[in-house]
């Protein structure tokens, strides 16, 4: 975690450091003290600051982020411009983007529902077109993957009653991006959850049920190579989460309607849009 001194913030978001004290003192901005007793403000805590508050960021890179990120009013990402960044590589403009849309206030799962994977779908067309090239691609993927890892970082830290989850993508399926998106998308409802990764085997992920008892589990899946082996692995899960009292979410391009209606699951989700939905049914 990085920690900022109440001069460093002041400067980054343009106010006076005796303004800045005062707000940590009021309770506004959560720090730490050093061993000296200077106050140190965690990153997290002054993005959510920004973001929940009317401060613009003057400047950004204070606080390790792309010059030219700012407090956008209102967020609106364009689909053919994530494009044209993915299709390039650019992982800054990637990033800014994301950190803008996060500092606007706005909830960042509708863009992966209706621009991010769009894009990659597009992208996919593209790559099947010859229109680009699978470095190109692999690349796009690479600064999504990076991004997204540094979207969570920067997200505030679950409390200490948050409700756990676990999620993972089950063997054979190598599709990083989307379980990455169910675990931020949590994380801003609050959850304390971990995506455990791609292409694990449902044994593990049964075990790591029963050894985390966490109150969700997702699947995350994108290609399903073998049907019998997929059922099998989805049905320890269930076992495991019956057992324990977890709730089981299934999503992904890859779960057809024939495996669907093969396995056992609490909520399937079509978009995170639909997770999102279910868990405040949930409460
Ligand atoms: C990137 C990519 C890869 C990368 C992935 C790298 C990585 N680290 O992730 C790699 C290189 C591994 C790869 C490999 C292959 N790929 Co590929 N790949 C893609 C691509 C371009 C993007 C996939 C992606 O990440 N999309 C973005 C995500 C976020 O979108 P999404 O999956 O739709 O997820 C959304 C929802 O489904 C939902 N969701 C998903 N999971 C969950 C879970 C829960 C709980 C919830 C709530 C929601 C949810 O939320 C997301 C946001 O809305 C797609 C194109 C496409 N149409 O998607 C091709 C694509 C899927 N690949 C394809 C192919 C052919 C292959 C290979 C066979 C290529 C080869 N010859 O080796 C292999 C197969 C690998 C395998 N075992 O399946 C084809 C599949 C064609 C078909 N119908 O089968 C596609 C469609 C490209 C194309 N147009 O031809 N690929």
């Amino acid at each position: 975690m990085t920690y900022y001194s109440p001069k460093q913030v002041a400067k980054a978001i343009g106010v006076s450091e005796a303004s800045l004290k005062r707000w940590c003192d009021r309770g506004l901005l959560s720090f730490v003290r050093t061993a000296g007793g200077h106050r140190r403000i965690p990153q997290q805590e002054v993005l959510h600051f920004v973001r929940t508050n009317r401060h613009d960021l003057v400047a950004p890179e204070i606080l390790g982020l792309p010059a030219g990120t700012h407090k956008p009013q209102q967020s609106t990402v364009k689909l053919e411009r994530i494009i044209d960044i993915l299709v390039r590589g650019d992982e800054k403009a990637l990033k800014s983007v994301m950190v803008d849309h996060y500092l606007s206030g706005s909830p960042l799962y509708p863009i992966w529902d209706t621009v991010v994977g769009p894009a990659f779908h597009q992208l996919g067309l593209l790559w099947e077109q010859g229109e680009i090239e699978i470095y190109q691609e692999r690349l796009a993927c690479e600064i999504c993957v990076r991004v997204l890892h540094e979207i969570l970082d920067i997200l505030r830290e679950p409390t200490a009653d948050a409700p756990p989850a676990l999620g993972a993508s089950l063997s054979e399926d190598p599709y990083a991006l989307p379980t990455l998106m169910v675990e931020i998308t949590m994380r801003e409802m609050g959850w304390r959850c971990r995506s455990l990764g791609t292409n694990l085997p449902g044994s593990t992920l049964a075990r790591a049920v029963y050894d985390n008892r966490p109150k969700l589990m997702w699947l995350s899946i994108s290609s399903v190579l073998d049907n019998e082996r997929f059922i099998a692995d989805c049905d320890l899960i269930w076992e495991a989460c019956n057992q324990v009292g977890t709730l089981l979410a299934l999503g992904g391009r890859g779960l057809t309607p024939e495996l669907r209606g093969a396995v056992n699951y609490t909520v399937f989700c079509d978009r995170l849009g639909d997770l999102v939905n279910f868990l405040d049914s949930v409460g």
